[in-house]
């Protein structure tokens, strides 16, 4: 393992408008104040922090076929697809701080931009695979994969705004985990796409170790490729992070939840990681958003190297008396 080797480029996307509830353009600030540079940096990771992005004021976005702020999310991604493809043109893994979950289509697209195809572990109680026209609520966090896959291309209209991104990702090069939370017309495309799923039952029956040997398998049967984890904060239960805008009841445990972040770092292919949905003012007391902010740094420093076991830097030696 030489995670002491690795370095993160992190990019806060204070960005709301893929969802009604406001709060989670906080995301990036206080997943930062509670010392995720810091600490990265004592496990021997080095930082580069790209600073909070700036988004387009778009006074006029009216629904387009239902779904809401269209414009404003589209401009919003092709400014984070740049910003990603610039952090790892500087060689960094891209760390990028959410925000909503609308923003896995600038993230994924410009990590793709910048080094060619990529297997995507998204981790989420939710698939966000709904098209425009299939979604109930008309918000884009419930849509960035249907964006994002060939397979699906044929049947999302052309938006406002969108025409910067292409589908950049086979379904084939997709694997979902701890799902529990599926539309019908989502259940629908899984199934029809044959995607990869590893929902909640799958995490009980099998057990997280089983689940994250399979994904990975499953991946690079057809070829070793960066990864792009994506991972909402509300995969984990809202027992333990309860400060996100939709919880869903029996979600992965903390131990299980930064399992995953682990062995995706010992593959050492991991190359970016979305942590996205953490929304500090739906947290009912500060204990609730503590436990939340502070789960989603645990969960990114288990993407840098941290372990359970304990680390120490590489060039450690003990004090002589
Ligand atoms: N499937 C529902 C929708 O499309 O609105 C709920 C989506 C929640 C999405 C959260 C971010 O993962
Ligand atoms: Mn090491
Ligand atoms: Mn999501
Ligand atoms: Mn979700």
């Amino acid at each position: 393992l030489h995670h002491h080797q690795r370095s993160a480029g992190i990019i806060g996307a204070p960005f709301s408008k893929g969802q009604s509830r406001g709060g989670v353009e906080c995301g990036p600030d206080r997943i930062r104040a509670a010392g995720l540079l810091d600490r990265l940096q004592q496990l021997g990771c080095a930082v580069k922090d790209y600073g909070n992005l700036t988004f387009e004021d778009i006074p006029v976005d009216e629904p387009v076929r239902g779904s809401k702020s269209v414009r404003a999310v589209g401009s919003a991604n092709q400014r984070l697809s740049e910003a990603v493809q610039a952090v790892k043109k500087d060689g960094h893994t891209a760390v990028m701080l959410g925000g909503d979950h609308s923003l896995a289509i600038g993230s994924i697209h410009g990590h793709t931009a910048a080094v060619g195809p990529l297997s995507v572990v998204w981790v989420d109680a939710h698939a966000d695979v709904n098209t425009p026209l299939t979604s109930y609520t008309g918000n884009l966090h419930g849509q960035p994969m249907s964006y994002l896959l060939y397979e699906l291309q044929s049947k999302v209209p052309v938006l406002p705004n969108f025409s910067w991104m292409k589908p950049c990702l086979s379904s084939q090069d997709l694997v979902y985990i701890g799902l529990r939370d599926v539309d019908p017309a989502e259940h629908y495309i899984l199934k029809l796409l044959g995607v990869k799923v590893f929902c909640m039952s799958q995490v009980d029956q099998l057990g997280v170790a089983r689940v994250m040997e399979e994904t990975c398998d499953y991946l690079w049967n057809r070829a070793k490729k960066p990864i792009h984890l994506s991972y909402d904060i509300d995969a984990i239960d809202p027992f333990i992070t309860p400060a996100t805008g939709t919880p869903v009841v029996g979600g992965l445990t903390y131990r299980e939840g930064l399992y995953i972040t682990e062995h995706l770092c010992q593959t050492g292919l991991l190359s970016a990681v979305d942590l996205v949905e953490v929304n500090p003012l739906r947290g009912r007391t500060e204990d609730h958003v503590h436990s939340t902010v502070s789960t989603a740094v645990d969960l990114l420093l288990g993407c840098f190297g941290r372990l359970r076991e304990g680390n120490h830097l590489p060039n450690y030696s003990l004090p002589e008396p």
